[in-house]
């Protein structure tokens, strides 16, 4: 599968993406999938336990994370895509670097995931409209050593909306073409656990954006009170998973593009669940939205 042959609208089941980070600190899995050969396994596993695409990593955006420099970003990264692009699996790069989205792309990606919008790199945006690349913008308003700082909202979901809206804007003036772009919300990302709370419950509000819609909720800390249940006590970010499948099957219901997840198989299963319920109404939205192209 190349680049140019990803199509966002043929999508009608919410795609799962998997998540390798391949960094020594990222929050949840960092550090275990460091090595090349590590990190292609993991591919493999998440592949085989139903994701759709693979999500390849080389710079960690946990709160308070300091940045790598492009050389380690470009070492981790590349090689991991390229053997995984290998192998036949659509892999997305998630990087704020333009040079290190075009080498990927180089490698096999076919999707960049830039978590800052293009905002991070004056280089992304026109790269993507060269490139013609499929591509998630997320909302995001600065570096993870600052991000905490800046989760002051009039209102969280129409900033984020109006924020979402620029970032497309600025997209398209650089030559992206509309139906490349897929939105984020950025749950987490200079937002409190309230906000990102109330950006989840506002997905059909975000998909009348009329974009594809991915939602990144795995693992992440605001998920930490849903999974605190019963006798339970989570600890680590892998007792986020259920919390995470209950989010992944209701955005999938809610129609979202896509659901980017570290454990996939109750993902994948919420998707496949998902389609069968939503299977009428995703035919008609897609007879809609080939008679609005006419
Ligand atoms: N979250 C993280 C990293 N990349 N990309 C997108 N599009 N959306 C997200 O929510 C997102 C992302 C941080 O989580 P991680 O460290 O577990 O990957």
């Amino acid at each position: 599968m190349t680049a140019t042959q990803l199509s966002t609208d043929a999508a009608p089941r919410c795609q799962v993406m998997g998540i390798i980070n391949v960094t020594p600190d990222s929050f949840s899995d960092g550090g275990r999938f460091l090595e090349v050969d590590a990190a292609v396994r993991r591919g493999f596993e998440l592949m085989r336990d139903g994701a759709d695409l693979l999500d390849v990593g080389g710079e960690s955006t946990r709160p308070g994370a300091r940045r790598v420099s492009e050389a380690d970003e470009l070492a981790r990264v590349v090689p991991v895509v390229e053997a995984l692009a290998r192998g036949g699996f659509p892999v997305s790069v998630d990087t704020m670097r333009a040079s290190v989205a075009r080498r990927a792309v180089e490698a096999g990606a076919v999707i960049v995931n830039d978590v800052s919008g293009g905002l991070a790199d004056p280089g992304m945006l026109p790269f993507l409209a060269e490139a013609d690349v499929t591509c998630v913008l997320m909302h995001w308003r600065a570096h993870s050593t600052r991000m905490d700082d800046f989760c002051f909202y009039d209102s969280v979901v129409d900033d984020v909306c109006a924020e979402l809206r620029d970032r497309v804007d600025s997209a398209l003036d650089a030559g992206v073409r509309p139906e490349r772009i897929i939105l984020d919300p950025g749950l987490g990302f200079a937002k409190t656990a309230a906000q990102s709370w109330e950006l989840l419950s506002a997905l059909p509000t975000l998909r009348a954006l009329g974009l594809p819609l991915l939602v990144g909720a795995s693992r992440k800390r605001f998920l930490a009170e849903a999974a605190a249940y019963g006798r339970r006590e989570p600890d680590v970010p892998a007792d986020r998973d259920e919390a995470s499948d209950a989010v992944a099957a209701i955005a999938a219901a809610e129609g979202a593009w896509g659901v980017r997840v570290h454990s996939v198989s109750g993902a994948a299963a919420a998707s496949r669940v998902a389609a069968r319920l939503r299977g009428p109404r995703v035919a008609a939205d897609l007879v809609g939205a080939r008679a609005a192209k006419r």
